[in-house]
């Protein structure tokens, strides 16, 4: 069995000199989260977007068993053809059975992060609770996640085809910190705004940083900051919602189910758009991943315990 936990060479050089670092799930830039070439398109500019902030892109994956925080060039190209989704359950799985290519899921990467050091992570949406999950009982594992580890999340709310208001309710049961990014609306994905009203806003990195740092008094859960989808790249509301519920009877009628629902909607919107989330997708991973890379920057500006020095 491999090593549990591979760190690159250029994390660990930014961890060890108290460097921001932004860890990357790879689902969102595998052919389940974005088809190609879009999924490399979009990696490309998260992590231009990571570095321009002056901050290190830690992409999270499986590979050969081991789990990877900060994949290399040769080693993100083979985790953009993974095909197996790993969820936080399934890394143990995975490394036991030495699977060659595993991409990682927000539940996942936010643990990969923590075990490493890493405490802000950049996203496009989290998962959540499906739509008719009283019935299911589908509702994302990445909830658990953030409630679990102390990390902080950037995305731009949960993904367009769930149901936004019962997942907000589910964040606040499980103690999760939401904070809205120059906003106190819920951003809605491919909409701006449109969810539910938050009872914090966060201008800059320095007031999440804060807000982090001193919610170590509290209970370990992580904060998602919710930062809303770029206003040129937003989507008309009325056609997302049509265009979701293609996708669901889309989904529905092939009669996916568990953890292929979430690629299988996805690659449906894409169809049912007309390629449309697309770009915005890309565009509100892009703003996120810089959004995060500076609060990492306020966060190594202001070391907490877990970095070494006391603040
Ligand atoms: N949102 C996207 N693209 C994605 C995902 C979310 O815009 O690819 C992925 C993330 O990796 C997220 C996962 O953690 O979907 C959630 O899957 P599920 O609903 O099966 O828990
Ligand atoms: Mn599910």
């Amino acid at each position: 069995m491999a090593d549990a936990l591979h760190i690159g060479p250029e994390v660990t050089d930014a961890l060890a000199s108290g460097n921001p670092v932004v860890a990357l799930e790879s689902t969102i830039f595998s052919e389940l989260g974005l088809p190609e070439p879009a999924n490399r398109e979009c990696f490309r500019r998260v992590q231009a977007a990571v570095r321009a902030e002056g901050a290190v892109p830690a992409l999270c994956g499986v590979l050969e068993g081991a789990a990877v925080v900060g994949a290399n060039f040769a080693q993100a190209e083979r985790l953009f053809g993974g095909s197996v989704k790993i969820g936080a359950r399934d890394l143990g799985p995975a490394a036991a059975a030495g699977l060659k290519v595993g991409v990682t899921t927000v539940s996942a990467t936010v643990t990969l992060p923590a075990a490493a050091g890493i405490e802000v992570f950049a996203t496009g949406g989290i998962g959540g609770v499906h739509r008719g999950a009283g019935l299911s009982g589908d509702v994302s594992t990445d909830l658990e996640a953030l409630a679990r580890h102390r990390v902080v999340v950037v995305s731009s709310g949960v993904k367009a085809f769930l149901d936004v208001p019962l997942t907000f309710e589910r964040l606040e049961t499980l103690g999760v910190t939401v904070l809205g990014w120059r906003t106190d609306r819920f951003p809605a994905f491919y909409v701006r705004d449109g969810g539910p009203q938050l009872s914090s806003t966060v201008r800059d990195g320095q007031e999440v940083a804060a807000a982090f740092r001193a919610a170590a008094l509290g209970h370990p859960a992580g904060i998602l900051v919710a930062n809303p989808i770029p206003a040129d790249a937003e989507l008309d509301r009325d056609a997302v919602a049509d265009a979701v519920a293609d996708a669901e009877a889309a989904a529905r009628r092939e009669g996916v189910s568990g953890g292929d629902i979430t690629p299988a909607v996805l690659a449906a919107l894409v169809e049912s758009t007309g390629g449309a989330v697309v770009p915005a997708n890309i565009a509100l991973a892009e703003s996120n991943a810089a959004v995060a890379a500076g609060i990492a920057t306020a966060l190594a500006q202001h070391p907490g315990a877990g970095q070494g020095a006391v603040p």
